[in-house]
């Protein structure tokens, strides 16, 4: 079987590489809020800076305190960081390279290595202009913001109401209500549910009175827990009965997935705060227990270690209730994303979506999506040449569908269907 690099009526590779660039996508997981809700809306270059992977890194070099650090205005942090991950050390790590390609990507010479000229560039920029653009370059058609009413600079935003910018959708996050319930229950019962302690019959409906309330406030797509390494289910502790009796019962009523993102270790080194958090292997019994014996709930299911990919993409194989996405945080690196889009087109096809952003300052939407596409692509290319190599020429129409469909297709029918 004649096989080359030029297949058939059109070059693969090139068809490929173009379907990848051009196909906007949705992006399942951010922590990007409409630009209605103000200063959570972080954008430019000292926010870039002060991202925690980048606070992280730094203190490896730093030798000064966590708590003069912290008590630094953004401002000179930032400087810090420039200095110290950039300036002394070329800034070779993947959330180093992603803030240079984000302003490059922008038109911005980042190697002069000016940091009051790139100021001066975000202190001249539109707004409203600029996300136009980082959208456009980023191909991002959708992004979902991760909303908490827990949050108490997110919550009055919500209550007051806002002109919605509907390519920013809603996602109902829930960690303290299910990992924290001694705290949630009584913050509910201030906003005016009738909870107590115990999880009685009453109290479970008055959180699915929440969820519902919540629900219908944000026009939450779907809900959204992070669950640490040992998360058990089934258990009689508060975070699995309420994902038993009030979250699955909402979620089914509602024809809405349940995404849970398993193995993140909170706090592990406190003093970094928000760049805190650490990473452990996954008992994936509960997840085999959640899609088994909740055949009509759907669940969109991440995790962030390595070594959990294998597993995840095997029970994908088992359950068609669970869709499997992203390359999140520790494993959104080149290395993971390569290996992981691999591993789930080899085990399961087209039925996933490979990657989401997890930005959390705008402007990383285009570094986090390049850096990406370029790799899925690569996978890809490899995949229909070895397709070829068997003896199936994929036609440039069908290279389309297949990438609309990695970028948001699948994740539409997953959110659409009912089981
Ligand atoms: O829990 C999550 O959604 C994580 O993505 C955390 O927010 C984490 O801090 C992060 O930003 N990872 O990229
Ligand atoms: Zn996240």
């Amino acid at each position: 079987m004649k096989t080359s690099k030029t297949s058939g009526r059109f070059n693969l590779d090139a068809a490929v590489d173009r379907a990848v660039a051009e196909t906007w996508t949705h992006d399942i997981h951010t922590h990007l809020y409409d630009p209605a809700f103000g200063k959570l809306f972080l954008w430019g270059i000292d926010e870039l800076l002060v991202y925690h992977y980048l606070v992280s890194e730094a203190f490896r070099y730093f030798d000064m305190s966590y708590d003069s650090f912290w008590k630094l205005p953004k401002s000179r942090q930032a400087g810090l960081i420039w200095d110290e991950l950039f300036i002394k050390h070329s800034p070779i790590s993947e959330a180093c390279r992603g803030l240079i390609t984000s302003l490059n990507v922008m038109g911005l010479d980042v190697g002069k290595r000016d940091l009051p000229a790139l100021r001066k560039w975000f202190a001249a920029q539109d707004l409203h202009d600029y996300i136009d653009r980082v959208l456009e370059v980023s191909r991002i058609k959708t992004l979902y913001m991760t909303n908490s009413p827990f949050d108490d600079a997110e919550r009055p935003v919500w209550e007051k109401g806002f002109k919605w910018d509907s390519r920013f959708q809603a996602a109902l996050r829930i960690d303290p209500l299910l990992l924290d319930w001694p705290s949630a229950w009584k913050k509910l019962k201030d906003w005016g549910y009738k909870t107590g302690p115990d999880l009685t019959a009453p109290v479970i409906g008055e959180v699915r009175r929440f969820l519902d309330d919540w629900t219908d406030r944000i026009n939450a797509r779907y809900l959204m827990v992070s669950l640490p390494p040992d998360f058990e289910y089934p258990s009689k502790i508060p975070s699995g009965q309420l994902v038993e009796k009030a979250v699955l019962p909402h979620c089914l009523e509602r024809n809405m997935p349940f995404a849970m993102m398993g193995g993140v270790k909170k706090l592990l080194n406190p003093q970094l705060r928000l760049a805190g958090d650490a990473v452990g292997f996954v008992d994936t019994r509960a997840y085999e227990n959640l899609l088994a014996s909740h055949p009509r709930n759907k669940f969109l299911v991440t995790m962030l270690a390595r070594e959990n990919q294998h597993e995840l993409c095997v029970l994908a194989r088992k359950f068609r209730n669970l869709h499997v996405f992203g390359c999140w945080w520790f494993t959104n690196i080149p290395l993971c994303i390569e290996e992981i889009t691999r591993l789930r087109i080899e085990l399961i096809g087209l039925s996933v979506t490979p990657q989401h952003s997890d930005a959390r300052v705008f402007d990383q939407l285009t570094y986090k999506w390049n850096h990406s596409r370029r790799i899925i692509s690569k996978v890809l290319k490899e995949k229909y040449h070895d397709l070829e190599k068997a003896g199936w020429v994929a036609a440039e129409k069908e290279i389309q569908r297949d990438v609309a469909g990695l970028f948001g297709g699948a994740f539409d029918a997953f959110m659409a269907g009912k089981l």
